[in-house]
């Protein structure tokens, strides 16, 4: 074993400077298991009984939910659904929650979810709400952390591929959302895919978000056909300004390398959205016909509505009147990562295909402007000389740079995806200062409250694309990986793999406390609004309406009523709406029936929540309670008996 272990390091060598993941047959496991250093466990350790010290919401990409990560520990404690429907707590099947999936589609129950913003007030995290965009059918999501549970979703009209959001501004005054795709801006634009570059535009959308309920598109942006990618907004003294990342400058509308990548520099879309918002109170802008959806669980009924909307205010970039919104940043090489130091100067960008990484100034970019120091025009709007704006390059810093991240202490971490490593360097002087490698294939990273105005620096997590031999084989498909580095010395150390779930991309952490504060234990029976509650036993019934019969069923423990129900026809529908009448911290009910063809539904103490099934056949359904409640959780259960029409 021990020229095993010296073999180990070894690798762990080449893999740092490789950006290949190998695949080793000499042991198991990963590479870096005796590249730790002998106080990890002791770091991550979180002793029986106690919380961890941060939390990380992690976007889990293709399963369209978030989930929570305690740190440094790397346990899971929740999976929050947001854009898919979750069988387990009946998110997206239960009636209440059903109208949360609505869009201008129809119901689409399932999402791409990438990026996490955390609320902030004065650019600090608050731990009020956490957000999330979906990709795919362009929707942003709030996730009430009082509750852990998505509260409102919003669609965003004029957009596809709803990739560049969520970036939320210092007062969470706007979650602001960039389209992927440039498309035609009426939806049912049948043009030529060909007619790209006359057709086919841009948009980036500002969402009121620091209402509960009162999400709303406040301004959407028309711009040039690029794609947009990721984005900040400015900070302190570069509040007021978003900064984000576009690609496909060449306006092609097939992106073979060829077409996408054959300019040297792509751009950095610099806005000013203070002076935009003040347009809008000016009356500028233009009021289009679109549709989209807007999703509110009410907080007392516990009820989502739909409500679709039909009209959209837009700020054009050639109107002659809204030029002073909008200025181009030449940035290397397809950016991706376009992020804002807690300061709010500087402006990192990291071109995908780049050899270095472009700091830009912000009080450069203000007197650039001031002074008109462009280059010509993309589209009529300004492109600023590049020389003029930039703070510095950090030179050979690894390859393939994505995201980047700060400390708080003048340090900030860039992820390689090419060269599988986290690069620490100084963004006064923009030397590199650490490197650790990643395994395999970093994209974010995260160190909590890293996007705001005061990170709270210790850790950075790699989030990582390819896991390789890390975990053990499980078929094709390995589990998705995150890595926990320790960043409080000088050198960065690896402390800790954990699996993730979904794809995760960007993860935001924030202290234990500030979601302990505002937690909600129980729902106060006497607040419930419901209008199918049942306060107490007595209260319990059937009724019918037609063939729809609604069963005002209660849960305590241990039995559920009514627990023998008949009247019950083929061809009719059946409501039951179950209310969980305890008023103890952490006592869920649940309720499922045989043959159901959706879900079960999980009520917790003194809220109410309604399964809908339709019976296929004639006979004897026993129902139950799913969730193990008490010492006689099996006996509560009833038999619902279903009659010829
Ligand atoms: S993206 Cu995944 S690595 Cu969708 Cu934020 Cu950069
Ligand atoms: Cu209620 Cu088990």
């Amino acid at each position: 074993m021990k020229k095993n272990r010296i073999w180990l390091v070894v690798l762990g060598l080449v893999a740092a400077s490789a950006s290949i993941p190998f695949l080793n047959s000499c042991h198991k496991g990963g590479s870096t298991a005796s590249a730790v250093g002998g106080d990890a466990a002791a770091k991550v350790y979180v002793a029986p009984g106690k919380y961890d010290e941060f939390y990380s919401f992690v976007s889990g990409g293709f399963n369209g939910q978030m989930s929570v990560y305690g740190l440094p520990s790397g346990r899971m404690f929740r999976i929050i659904p947001v854009f898919s429907v979750f069988p387990e707590n009946g998110y997206g099947y239960s009636e209440e929650t059903k109208p949360m999936l609505n869009t201008s589609h129809g119901l689409v129950p399932w999402d791409d979810l990438h990026h996490i913003a955390m609320s902030e007030t004065k650019g600090e995290q608050d731990g009020r709400w956490a957000f999330g965009n979906a990709n795919n059918t362009p929707r942003i999501g709030r996730v009430d952390l009082k509750t852990f549970r998505t509260t409102e979703i919003i669609e965003v009209p004029n957009s596809a591929g709803n990739h560049s959001s969520p970036f939320i501004t210092e007062n969470s005054e706007y979650v602001v959302a960039g389209t992927r795709f440039s498309v035609p801006v009426d939806d049912n634009a049948d043009v030529p895919i060909d007619s790209y570059k006359k057709n086919f535009q841009g948009s980036i959308s500002f969402i009121k978000a620091d209402e509960p309920g009162k999400m709303d598109i406040a301004f959407q942006l028309r711009l040039p056909g690029v794609n947009f990618d990721l984005s900040r907004a400015g900070k302190g003294k570069s509040h007021g300004w978003f900064f984000f990342s576009c690609y496909n400058s060449e306006q092609a509308s097939t992106l073979l390398e060829v077409n996408a990548s054959q300019k040297d520099k792509d751009f950095i879309l610099a806005i000013n959205w203070k002076k935009a918002e003040e347009y809008t109170k000016a009356g500028l802008g233009k009021k289009e016909k679109v549709t989209y959806a807007h999703n509110y669980l009410d907080e007392t009924t516990h009820t989502a509505t739909s409500t679709i909307k039909n009209e959209v205010l837009v700020l054009d970039y050639r109107d002659p009147a809204l030029k002073d919104l909008f200025y181009f940043i030449p940035c290397p090489k397809s950016p991706h990562g376009c992020d804002t130091d807690p300061t709010g100067e500087y402006i990192v960008g990291s071109g995908k295909l780049a050899a270095i990484i472009p700091v830009f100034s912000f009080t450069k970019i203000q007197k650039a402007i001031a002074n008109k120091t462009y280059d010509g025009d993309f589209d009529g709007i300004p492109v600023i000389n590049y020389e003029a704006v930039l703070h510095g390059e950090v030179q050979k810093p690894g390859l393939g740079p994505l995201h980047t991240e700060f400390d708080g202490k003048g340090f900030a971490y860039t992820s390689f995806f090419v060269s599988s490593e986290i690069v620490k360097w100084n963004i006064e002087k923009l030397e590199v200062v650490d490197r650790v490698p990643t395994y395999y294939s970093i994209g974010h990273l995260s160190i909590p409250g890293g996007p705001t105005a005061k990170p709270h620096g210790k850790y950075v997590i790699a989030y990582n694309k390819i896991t390789k031999d890390r975990y053990l084989p499980t078929g094709p498909e390995l589990t998705q990986s995150a890595q926990l580095y320790d960043i409080s010395g000088e050198k960065m150390k690896l402390l800790l793999d954990f699996p993730t779930t979904g794809e995760p991309h960007y993860a935001e952490a924030i202290p234990a406390e500030l979601l302990v504060k505002n937690s909600v234990k129980i729902f106060k029976i006497e607040d419930n609004k419901h209008p199918y509650v049942a306060k107490g036993e007595k209260e319990t019934k059937v009724t019918r309406q037609g063939n729809q019969v609604h069963v005002y069923m209660t849960a305590i423990r241990s039995h559920l009523t009514p627990d023998n129900i008949e009247g019950v026809k083929l061809g009719d529908e059946v409501y039951f709406h179950v209310t969980n009448l305890e008023q103890d911290w952490d006592v869920p009910h649940g309720f499922a029936i045989k043959g159901a063809n959706n879900a079960e539904i999980l009520i917790m103490p003194g809220e109410t929540c309604t399964l809908k099934w339709k019976p296929d056949r004639i006979g004897m359904f026993p129902f139950y309670c799913t969730d193990f409640c008490s010492a006689l959780h099996q006996e509560m259960q009833g038999y619902l008996r279903v009659s010829p029409a």
